[in-house]
């Protein structure tokens, strides 16, 4: 009967204390807790909301006519321009700082848009190249940019 104890290879109990104990704790006492506490609070300048002189914004209910050769002034960012458009027809318009910023109102009987109607100027574009509107309705132009534009019809 030979017992062979084949290898009795018993080095697993070679347990490696790899416990990888790094520095164990940063104790670097940071007592730089300077929480500057200087929020600005700016609660006052809401109420003091009086009629300034509005800039360059023309107020839709004093809209003038739109028509072939007038323009707004410029407006700049969140302003607004208005013209109301009377008679049926196409007013091409376009930006006078900025050319390729064009679009045309087409005003005609029964368009589903009347009253009023809004086009954004953005990124150096009107929001609609074509804007069908009934006679009658006001067009209010907002602009979004930090360049100033206008609306000058063609
Ligand atoms: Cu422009």
């Amino acid at each position: 009967m030979n017992r062979r104890w084949g290898a009795l290879i018993v080095g697993g109990v070679l347990v490696l204390g790899a416990c990888g104990q790094e520095d164990a704790q940063p104790a670097e006492d940071t007592d730089v807790a300077d929480h500057e506490m200087d929020k600005g609070d700016h609660d006052a300048d809401d109420a003091a909301k009086e009629d300034e002189p509005e800039s360059s914004s023309i107020d839709p209910a004093d809209a003038p006519e739109a028509a072939s050769g007038t323009a707004s002034p410029l407006i700049a960012k969140g302003e607004i321009t208005s013209f109301v458009f009377s008679e049926a027809g196409e007013f091409p318009l376009h930006c006078d700082p900025h050319p390729t910023m064009t679009m045309t109102v087409i005003v005609e009987d029964g368009a589903s848009s009347s009253g009023e109607a809004a086009v954004e100027m953005a990124d150096l574009a009107f929001s609609e190249s074509e804007l069908t509107v009934a006679p009658g309705t006001v067009v209010t132009w907002t602009n979004q940019d930090e360049v100033e534009h206008n609306v000058s019809f063609d």
